[in-house]
C-alpha cells in the first residue's frame, strides 16, 4: 500500500460525497427567482427553493417543458394558440406526491384538481396567447387551460370549474 493511499482515499470519499449530494441537488431544485415572482407552490413539495416554498419567476415557468394548445375556450374571441408550462412538469419540479391539488387565483377564487388530468390531457398553465402574454384584465398572468377544441367533452361544468383564471398559487395538500 502507498503512503498516499490515506490521502487518495479521503479525496475519492470527498469527490462520491460531492457527487452523491450535490449533482441530485442540482438536477431537482431549481434556484430563487430573480425576476418578479408569478406562482407560489406551497404545501407538501419535495424541492422548494424559497423557505418551504417554490416561487417561479416568468422566465422560470418559460423554462419549464411547455405545451402548446391551439383552442376555443367559453372566455375568449376566436382561436388562439396558447402556450405555457405543462402542470404536470411543473409539479414534477416541484416533487409532489398528492392526487389533487387546489389552485388559487389572485382574486380569492380557487379550485381542486385532480393531478390526473395533468398527464390525461396536457393541461397548461397558459402564459402567452398568440406569442404575447396574457393581460391580467383577460385571464392572465396565466390559466389552467384544458385543450377543450380537441376534446369537446371537456366543455363540461366540472372542467370549467377546474380553468382557473388568474392563477397565483397552487397548494399541495
Ligand atoms: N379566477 C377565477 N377563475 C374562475 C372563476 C372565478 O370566479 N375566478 N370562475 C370559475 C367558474 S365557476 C367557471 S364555470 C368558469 C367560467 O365561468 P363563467 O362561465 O361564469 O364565465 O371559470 C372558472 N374560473
Ligand atoms: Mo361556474
Amino acid at each position: 500500500m502507498s503512503p498516499l493511499w490515506p490521502c487518495r482515499a479521503v479525496l475519492t470519499f470527498s469527490l462520491l460525497l460531492l457527487l452523491g449530494t450535490s449533482l441530485p441537488m442540482m438536477a431537482d431544485q431549481l434556484p430563487p427567482p430573480e425576476g418578479d415572482v408569478l406562482l407560489r407552490v406551497t404545501g407538501d413539495i419535495d424541492h422548494p427553493n424559497v423557505g418551504d416554498e417554490l416561487h417561479l419567476d416568468r422566465e422560470m415557468l418559460l423554462s419549464l417543458p411547455q405545451g402548446v394548445i391551439e383552442t376555443s375556450t367559453p372566455w375568449t374571441e376566436g382561436v388562439g394558440r396558447f402556450e405555457g408550462p405543462l402542470l404536470s412538469a411543473l409539479l414534477e419540479v416541484a416533487g409532489t406526491q398528492s392526487e389533487h391539488v387546489r389552485i388559487q387565483a389572485l382574486n380569492e377564487y380557487e379550485s381542486e384538481v385532480p393531478v390526473s388530468d395533468f398527464h390525461d390531457h396536457g393541461v397548461i398553465l397558459a402564459l402567452e396567447r398568440d406569442g404575447e402574454p396574457i393581460a391580467v384584465r383577460d385571464l392572465g398572468p396565466m390559466f389552467v387551460l384544458y385543450p377543450f377544441d380537441e376534446r369537446p367533452e371537456l366543455l363540461n361544468e366540472t372542467v370549467r370549474h377546474r380553468s382557473v383564471w388568474h392563477v397565483g398559487s397552487i397548494h399541495v395538500p
